[in-house]
């Protein structure tokens, strides 16, 4: 069979951005103006669980009106095939914008007008440059009260550093706001009504002026600059080639299309962020901000192919994306719902039917595919293949999960992998009724398995099952799925802070391990040097072994011991983090050594060299951002500094203040009550965890005294 539509004809984009911002609404509007949806279902009008956006399904954001987890859909614009991932904005879902920006090869980025750049949008504005993914930035919601276009340009150049092209300048704002110029066309377009259905009116630059008188200045402002903004526009578009770059100078004269080519190459190089607005709500721009998708956002493999890693990681080469190439694809995503397991895909090379069998290079297993579909939000659609480029679900896939890479078992080839976030908070979990214990635990690990942010542990003190995840709203709305995906219900203790710990100083120790009871003695020693690495680096274990002192068959069993043990550290009884444990020498005995002998050993040896390092505890420290009117400025900087936090900007933001810093997260539990009391309900304030660092050395045993 041969390709469908030509690779050329695609567009795989991310919708991403703060909490709110209108990313599910956008992709309501895009629905409805494909044609793949005749309705449009507001998400503050789902509460009553009677009806649902295609995006936003589940149960849990129907009632809270937030995305949760990422939803894909597809459209056709203008005989392009679009697929869209509607992404969640709240920062505990994070992962969900991760893993999506990882398989997409471009992005819609969304602000909301009025509040402009937010925390959540600066953290996904740096995953998209870590992964390198070509954006174009939607400035919605200008009808709202206090739309401030200028200030979203401003926060969009200097808060997220991008080179903003402004593609289009608002007809007024808030309930007047009417359409907006277009500078690359050089036209505007003004609606006739809010109507989803209403038509614009596209009229040439110079008759703007005469069409408006706004309320405010700043409105008439934007109107009066056109011209100059044009010019601008025109100017920086097509710098990125010379020869048209000369004659415009030159002759004033350029090629409409040629101006097109540029700001897509622009777009794509990530030299130039070409800037639109709208309102989604009142569907104004929708339209147009589909039309630059195509425009500016790259094919697949437009922007280069995917990088080809060894075992370690490092970079080996590239698999551009082409259909007459080995198949090669990764596993984005897990999820178990109606269908059964359903793994997500994105291939990037190569043709995969149903039937074939492929090779899980991450795990070295085979895996047949026996059903491919195609996923459109809560809905799948049987295919017969998937090609480079297409991003689909593979059905019942055994050994799979997320990040793995899947490749042709003849030429397999491992692709760079995805990085998950460290969960911060932990939760104990219980089974409501006594007899579900089993239910609970098959359930647990089925929610982990699909969310690689979340972690499960035994806290081998209390014996109780301890859920790890990103935040107290990511925790309870997992708890809550399990009741409503695998009907297991479970109950939640207070959440707890991931405390870390580590060694406090190089240390190296012998330890012997000597056992004469009776028949056969055990008998195993080890010499071993621990040394403290920086923050983040994790565990590294080295055989440095020489001249068999201890025999090859024994060493395993030593680095067993320590990746086991380093779960429990000598604090408090956290994970210890960050170390190199080096095993230089030991001895053993002909018949009573054994594998047991060094594993016990090992640990031991770990025990007493953590104890004699002078082991620290380590917190996880977040970034927050609170915002509020400036009277409340003062209560609320003296406040996080009581919170041992530190305050590292504060500024303007609209018509309010904002103030960043950084808080230990054993301080911020409870933190909205008193942002709610000191500044009358109107503060609102965002966080995500940072890095860990050391608890200062007076306050560990009142910290833990906190924790029990
Ligand atoms: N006035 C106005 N409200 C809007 C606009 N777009 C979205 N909204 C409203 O803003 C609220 C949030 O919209 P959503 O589309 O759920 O925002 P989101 O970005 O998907 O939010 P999360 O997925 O939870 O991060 C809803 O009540 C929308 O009706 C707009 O253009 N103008
Ligand atoms: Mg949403």
């Amino acid at each position: 069979m041969a390709r469908k539509k030509e690779l050329k004809l695609y567009r795989n984009i991310g919708i991403i951005a703060h909490i709110d911002a209108g990313k599910t609404t956008t992709t309501e509007r895009v629905l409805y103006y494909t044609g793949k949806k005749h309705q449009i279902i507001e998400v503050h009008d789902t509460k009553d669980g009677k009806s649902s956006t295609t995006t936003d399904y589940l149960e849990q954001e129907r009632q809270r009106g937030i995305t949760i987890q990422s939803a894909a859909v597809s459209a056709e614009w203008k005989g392009y095939q679009i697929n869209i991932i509607d992404t969640p904005g709240h920062v505990d879902f994070t992962i969900e914008v991760n893993r999506s920006l990882r398989v997409l090869d471009g992005a819609v980025v969304v602000f909301d007008g009025v509040a402009g750049v937010e925390p959540q949008t600066e953290t996904n504005w740096r995953l998209a440059n870590q992964y390198n993914v070509p954006r174009l930035c939607y400035v919605n919601k200008m009808d709202r009260i206090g739309a401030n276009f200028a200030h979203c340009v401003k926060g969009i150049k200097e808060r997220l550093g991008a080179n903003a092209l402004l593609c289009h300048v608002p007809f007024g704002s808030s309930d007047e706001f009417v359409g907006m110029a277009d500078l690359v066309a050089g036209c505007g377009y003004i609606w006739d009504s809010d109507d989803k259905d209403a038509e614009w009116e596209t009229i040439p630059l110079d008759q703007i002026p005469g069409r408006f008188k706004f309320a405010t200045t700043r409105d008439n402002d934007w109107i009066a600059r056109i011209p100059e903004l044009r010019q601008e526009l025109l100017e920086h578009a097509l710098a990125q080639d010379e020869d048209a770059f000369l004659e415009f100078v030159e002759s004033g004269k350029f090629d409409p299309a040629q101006l097109k080519q540029c700001i897509r190459k622009g777009a794509i190089s990530g030299a130039l962020v070409p800037l639109l607005c709208g309102s989604s709500f009142k569907h104004k721009g929708v339209q147009q901000m589909l039309d630059a998708v195509v425009d500016y956002l790259p094919y697949p493999g437009e922007n280069g192919g995917i990088s080809i890693v060894d075992l370690n990681g490092t970079v080996i080469g590239t698999q551009e994306v082409r259909d007459d190439a080995p198949a090669r694809a990764l596993a984005f995503k897990v999820i178990n719902d109606q269908f059964g397991t359903l793994t997500f895909v994105r291939v990037y090379s190569g043709v995969i039917k149903k039937g074939d069998t492929l090779l899980n290079v991450t795990r070295d297993r085979k895996e047949r595919i026996g059903r491919i579909v195609e996923v459109h939000a809560a809905d799948a659609e049987d295919v017969e293949e998937a090609r480079a480029g297409d991003i689909c679900a593979f059905v019942s896939m055994k050994e799979t999960e997320t990040g793995d890479s899947l490749s042709s078992p003849e030429k397999p080839a491992l692709l760079e992998r995805m990085r998950f976030p460290d969960p911060v908070i932990s939760v104990a979990v219980e089974p409501k009724a006594r007899a579900d214990v089993d239910k609970l635990s098959t359930a647990l690990y089925k929610m982990v398995k699909a969310d690689p942010s979340l972690r499960l542990e035994v806290d081998q003190e209390t014996g109780q099952t301890l859920l790890r995840g990103m935040g107290e709203l990511h925790l309870e709305v997992t708890i809550d799925r399990m009741r409503t995906e695998l009907g297991v219900e479970a109950t939640m203790g207070r959440p707890r802070v991931s405390f870390r710990e580590a060694f406090g100083s190089t240390v190296e120790r012998v330890y012997t391990h000597k056992k004469q009871s009776g028949g056969s003695g055990q008998f195993a020693e080890v010499k071993m040097i621990f040394e403290p690495l920086g923050g983040g680096s994790g565990i590294e274990f080295s055989d440095e072994v020489v001249g068999g002192r201890i025999p090859r068959e024994f060493i395993p069993a030593v680095e067993k011991a320590i990746m086991s043990e380093c779960k429990r550290g000598q604090v408090a009884g956290y994970e210890v983090v960050d170390f190199r444990a080096r095993l230089l020498d030991g001895k053993y005995h002909d018949v009573d050594s054994s594998t047991l002998a060094f594993e016990i050993a090992g640990r031991a040896c770990f025990r007493e060299a953590h104890k004699a390092s002078g082991p620290k505890l380590l917190e996880p420290i977040m970034r927050i951002e609170v915002v509020s009117e400036a009277e409340y400025l003062g209560g609320i900087i003296g406040d996080i500094a009581r919170r041992r936090g530190q305050i590292s900007d504060q500024g303007q933001k609209g018509p309010q203040v904002y103030v960043q810093g950084f808080v230990p997260l054993s301080e911020m539990f409870g933190y909205i009550n008193f942002l709610r009391s000191t500044t009358s309900g109107r503060g609102t304030f965002q966080m995500e965890f940072d890095h860990y660092a050391d608890v200062p050395a007076g306050l560990v045993e009142k910290l833990m005294e906190k924790e029990a």
